[in-house]
C-alpha cells in the first residue's frame, strides 16, 4: 500500500526541520509531501535543504483548510492508497502515525480520527476551543451516528474513497473539516475515532486568535447546512 503523509505548513521555519526530523525517524514506510501554504519565511528553503518534497502555494490561502485540496489532489495523481494529515508545526508525533494508520490498511475504517480527548495525556488545547470542539464533535456525532469527540483534530488519516472523491468527484472549495468529515460519511466512508497524544506548539501562535475563535462556530454551522443539504441532494 502505498502511503503519504502530507505536512501542512504556513511560516514555520522554526518547527519544520523538527517535524521532518521526527517523520524520518520513526517512519514506518510512508512517502512525505510539505504543502507549504504560500509561507512568506523560509519554511520551502528548509525543506529544499533537507530533501524533503514539498508543494508550494504561490499565495496563502488564510487558513490550514486551504491545504486540503492540495494534498487530495497529490495522493490522487500519484495514486496513493491512504493518506494522513500531519502538522508542521510540531504538535503531532511521528510514532502516534501506525495509530491512525493500521485501521485503514486493515480496512476497518476510511476516516480515521486521532482524538486528543479519549485519553488524559496530552495537550488538550484550550478551554474556549474546547466549547467549539464539543459542539461540533456534537453535531458531527449525531449526524454521522458515530461517537466523536475531537472533530477538529487535524490528525487524520484517509482512505482510497475519501481520496478518490475529492480528487475526482468533489470539485467545490474545501472550508473546513466538518465538510471534509459529512462529505466523506455521505460518500459510504467508516469513520472511526482512535486515542492519540498531542504536544503544545513550541513556536509561533495557533491561527486561532480571538477574531477567527468568534467567528469560527458561525462559518461552522453555515458549512454543516451545505453540507446536508448536499447529503440530502445525492
Ligand atoms: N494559521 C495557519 N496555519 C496553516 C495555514 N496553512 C497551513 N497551516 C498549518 O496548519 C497547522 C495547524 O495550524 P495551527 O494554527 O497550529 O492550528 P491549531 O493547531 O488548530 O491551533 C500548522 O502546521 C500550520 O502551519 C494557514 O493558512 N494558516
Ligand atoms: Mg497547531
Amino acid at each position: 500500500m502505498k502511503i503519504l503523509v502530507a505536512v501542512i505548513a504556513y511560516n514555520e521555519e522554526k518547527n519544520i526541520a523538527n517535524t521532518l526530523d521526527d517523520l524520518a525517524r520513526n517512519n514506518c514506510g510512508y512517502d512525505i509531501v510539505v504543502i507549504d501554504n504560500g509561507s512568506s519565511d523560509n519554511t520551502h528553503g528548509i525543506c529544499e535543504k533537507l530533501g524533503v518534497p514539498y508543494l508550494r502555494h504561490c499565495i496563502n490561502t488564510g487558513s490550514p483548510y486551504g491545504t486540503v485540496r492540495s494534498y487530495f489532489d497529490y495522493a490522487g495523481k500519484y495514486n496513493y492508497d491512504i493518506i494522513c494529515q500531519f502538522d508542521g508545526d510540531g504538535q503531532h508525533i511521528a510514532s502516534e502515525l501506525p495509530k491512525i494508520i493500521d485501521p485503514v490498511k486493515n480496512n476497518v475504517a476510511d476516516f480515521v480520527i486521532g482524538s486528543r480527548f479519549l485519553q488524559k495525556k496530552g495537550f488538550k488545547s484550550s478551554f474556549l476551543r474546547r466549547i467549539g470542539i464539543n459542539l461540533f464533535s456534537f453535531i458531527n456525532s449525531s449526524i454521522t451516528g458515530r461517537k466523536i469527540s475531537d472533530t477538529t483534530s487535524g490528525f487524520k488519516a484517509y482512505g482510497k474513497n475519501v481520496i478518490d472523491y475529492f480528487y475526482k468527484t468533489y470539485k467545490n472549495e474545501i472550508y473546513d473539516i466538518n465538510q471534509i468529515l459529512l462529505l466523506s460519511f455521505f460518500n459510504g466512508a467508516r469513520i472511526m475515532e482512535v486515542p492519540i497524544v498531542m504536544k503544545a506548539r513550541e513556536h509561533g501562535a495557533s491561527e486561532f486568535n480571538f477574531f477567527r475563535s468568534a467567528a469560527f462556530p458561525v462559518k461552522g454551522l453555515i458549512n454543516i447546512m451545505g453540507c446536508l443539504l448536499q447529503g440530502k441532494a445525492r
